[in-house]
Order: structure tokens, then C-alpha cells, then sequence
């Protein structure tokens, strides 16, 4: 069969001295890290949406990507084809694993029966390929968003018809996540959310929400698929109040409703930084519940405040996410996926590689950086110390849960002031890690 990238060999690693912009200059997937491959500890993944059905288009003008393998039509034989052009591509790049939206994969058809007979001719081309490649998926997931009768939402819809369709569409892209060997399952919140309280019953649309992920948890038992279920944070776009604003929200829903242990969530950073917050804040907010499953990497623009889903190139931003992620050994059966996509301006298929490799390369850098910062032990000795307080005395009788307020007052009272402040050192703090990096 003639290939879809001809001029592109295997991406091998040639090391930091290397000019070749199309190797890697730090992501050795045999190189251990804290005792792990960097094979093992990120689990790259490629996404099936940004880079094999991004066109290019944006609001103002059309498709740019050149992409010659895809005629751009809904037919099966151009879907089968781009599963081809996938594979090659990922095989070559030397990524472990990929995900997926159903409707990426398998077209959308005139009834759900024929959108379930589409996506069964296409799962079995992709458990071809995945056997003949070893690529792995790292999670599906089903879009309810894209077609019209979501337009008030899927799980959130008023609309009880629109709810049982995509619980339809749920339990299909389940079966199918089982059925190709998914690590986890994701949902992420789509039009889950409202615009207007004028027409909107909150409690109630929460309430279908929780229905919804039950339903699924009870399906992935019935069928014996024992992935992680995955919520994904994300602030706005498309609605104006998503429910699943930020990881404290989802950690909320999830706990209010029974689902803790069931569903961990997925941080993407873009969705982060929509939320006012820092990928570092996001994930060490989701580690400390025991609910950090998944990442999302990119990267957002700070200037133009929107989900412009970039690949992530800044070494400090890899080096706080993998301060982090070291310190719970990694993410599987999560994984660190590209939820990326290349500038319309980047069209031509070699930009897809230079994205990756970059990206790849990006969290190597910023694993090292973190491993030796953790190995000094500078950061953990240096927070160790400052609450060094509340492990003897009052500050030890406070968190094990004995004291009271009569008791510090007590204490307080016969002190008569508190012990001073030490200084915070952030300045200081800043200084060192740049030493690092
Ligand atoms: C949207 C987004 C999605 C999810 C999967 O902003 O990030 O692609 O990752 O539905
Ligand atoms: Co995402």
C-alpha cells in the first residue's frame, strides 16, 4: 500500500545535540524517569478529532490543512481510509496511544441503526490496525455536541427523546471503547450547561446529568469493561455556565452524587487557564482527592482567551504539570493526550509531526527538570518545614482533631500573642527552580 507520509521515516530519539527537527531531542521512551520509562510514565496518546478531522476553518474563513488522503466527504470508504493515514502516522511518531469521539471514527448516518452498523465496520478496521501496530486506545469517548438535537444539551437536555439518544450513543461508544481494549472512558460536559435561568431548571438538569453517568457506570458493569470513567473540567464554550466548570465543580458533582471512586477526572490545560486557574493548581487540586485520571496537554493564549488548543512548548509549564504528576508515579491507566491542534497557517502534513514531537519533547524536558528538582528535595523540604507548626503542640492537637476552640483559646489566652511569621521565600522559591531549568 503506498503511504500517506512517503517522505517521513520513523521519529527515533537522537538526543539534545541533535539538529534533526524531525527527532527527538529528549523523549527517549527507554530513558527511566523516578524508575519508570518515559514509555510508561506519560503514555502519550494522539487525538483522532485536531489531527485527523481538523480542517483548518475558523469563523472568518475555510479548510487550509492539506490532508490528500481525505476527499473531505461523510463516506465510509474516506473514513476506513483516514484509518489508515491515522495509524501510519501514529506508528511513525511512536506514540503508544490514540482516542477518540465516535463520530471521529465512524460517520454520522440517517438513523441511529445505521450510525451503529457504520461504527461497527470501522471498530473492527481499528482493532486491525491496532494489532498489527500495538497502538492502544487510550480512551473513547462519544460526541454529543456537534449534531443539532443537541442543541439544548445531551445529558442536560430538556428534551427526554434527546437524553435516551445519547444514552444510546453512550452505550454504543462504550461497547466499542471494551471491545478495542480503552483504557478509560471520557465525558466531557459539551453543551452541558445553560446560557439563560429564564428558561432553565438547574437542580433538575444536575440531577440528569448524575442520572446519566449511573446509567453509564451500570452499562460498563453489565459489559464487563472495568476502564476509568473520566470527567473533563472545562469552563465555558460552548455554553456560558458549564456544570463541569473546573475540577473543584466536577469533584463536587461527583461527590453530591454518589459517583466517588467511579469517575475521576481528565484536566486539560486550556480548560484551566479558562478557568482562572493553573494546569498546576488543576491537577494537584484533582491528585490531593485521588481523582487525577487523565490529562489533556495543550496550551491556551493568554492574550486571546480561548480554547486555541495549542501544543505545549513552554518548559515551565511542563515542568509544574510533572512536579505533580511525579508525585503520584505517573497517570495509567491515564495518559498524557495531545487534545491539540496545529495553527490553520501550519497545513501541510509534516506541520502534524513537528506539533508532536514538540509536545513530546516539551513534557520530557519538564520531567527531568521536575525529577531533579525532586531529587534535591529543596520544594518538599522547604513546604515540610513551614507547617512544621502543626506537628507537635496545639498545631498537632488541631489536626488530629482534638483540640477544640475552647482549647485554643485556652492556649492563646495563656500565650497571649501568636509566634511569629517566617517569610513565604517565594521570590527565593522562583529563583531556585530556574536554577533547574
Ligand atoms: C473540548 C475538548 C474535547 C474533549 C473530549 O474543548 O477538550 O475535545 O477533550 O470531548
Ligand atoms: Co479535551
Amino acid at each position: 500500500m503506498a503511504e500517506f507520509f512517503p517522505k517521513i521515516p520513523k521519529i527515533e530519539y537522537e538526543g539534545p545535540k541533535s539538529k534533526n527537527p524531525l527527532a527527538y531531542k529528549h523523549y527517549d521512551p527507554n530513558q527511566k524517569i523516578e524508575g519508570q520509562t518515559m514509555r510508561d510514565l506519560f503514555r502519550f496518546s494522539v487525538c483522532y478529532w485536531h489531527t485527523f478531522r481538523g480542517t483548518g476553518t475558523d469563523p472568518f474563513g475555510s479548510a487550509t490543512l492539506q490532508r490528500p488522503w481525505d476527499d473531505g466527504s461523510n463516506s465510509m470508504p474516506n473514513a476506513l481510509k483516514r484509518v489508515d493515514a491515522a495509524f501510519e502516522f501514529i506508528s511513525k511518531l511512536g506514540a503508544p496511544f490514540y482516542c477518540w469521539h465516535d463520530r471521529d471514527v465512524s460517520p454520522e448516518g440517517s438513523t441511529h441503526k445505521e450510525n451503529n452498523k457504520n461504527f461497527d465496520k470501522i471498530a473492527k478496521k481499528l482493532k486491525e490496525k491496532q494489532e498489527e501496530t500495538g497502538i492502544k486506545l487510550l480512551w473513547g469517548t462519544a460526541n454529543l455536541f456537534s449534531h443539532p438535537r443537541y442543541m439544548h444539551g445531551a445529558a442536560t437536555t430538556c428534551n427526554a427523546d434527546v437524553f435516551a439518544y445519547a444514552a444510546a450513543q453512550v452505550k454504543k461508544a462504550l461497547e466499542v471503547t471494551h471491545e478495542l481494549g480503552g483504557a478509560n472512558y471520557v465525558f466531557w460536559g459539551g453543551r452541558e450547561g445553560y446560557h439563560n435561568l429564564y428558561n432553565t431548571d438547574m437542580n433538575r438538569e444536575l440531577d440528569h446529568l448524575a442520572r446519566f453517568m449511573h446509567m453509564a457506570h451500570d452499562h460498563a458493569k453489565a459489559i464487563g469493561f472495568t476502564g476509568t470513567f473520566l470527567f473533563e473540567p472545562k469552563p465555558k464554550e460552548p455554553t456560558k455556565h458549564q456544570y463541569d466548570f473546573d475540577a473543584a465543580a466536577c469533584l463536587n458533582f461527583i461527590g453530591r452524587n454518589g459517583l466517588d471512586g467511579i469517575v475521576k477526572l481528565n484536566i486539560e490545560t486550556n480548560h484551566a487557564t479558562l478557568a482562572g486557574h493553573t494546569m498546576m493548581h488543576e491537577l494537584e487540586y484533582a491528585r490531593i482527592h485521588n481523582a487525577l485520571g487523565s490529562i489533556d496537554a495543550n496550551t491556551g493564549d493568554l492574550l486571546l482567551g480561548w480554547d486555541t488548543d495549542q501544543f505545549p512548548t513552554d518548559i515551565y509549564l511542563t515542568t509544574q504539570i510533572m512536579l505533580v504528576l511525579l508525585r503520584q508515579k505517573g497517570l495509567s491507566p491515564g495518559g498524557v493526550n495531545f487534545d491539540a491542534k496545529v495553527r490553520r497557517e501550519s497545513f501541510e502534513p509534516v506541520d502534524l509531526f513537528h506539533a508532536h514531537i514538540g509536545g513530546m519533547d516539551t513534557f520530557a524536558r519538564g520531567a527531568k527538570i521536575a525529577a531533579a528538582i525532586r531529587k534535591d528535595g529543596v520544594l518538599d523540604e522547604f513546604v515540610k518545614n513551614r507547617y512544621r507548626s502543626f506537628d507537635s503542640g496545639i498545631g498537632q492537637k488541631i489536626e488530629s482533631g482534638k483540640a477544640t476552640f475552647a482549647d485554643c483559646e485556652k492556649y492563646i489566652l495563656d500565650k497571649g500573642e501568636a509566634a511569629p511569621n517566617e517569610s513565604g521565600r517565594q521570590e527565593y522559591l522562583e529563583n531556585l527552580i530556574n536554577q533547574y531549568i
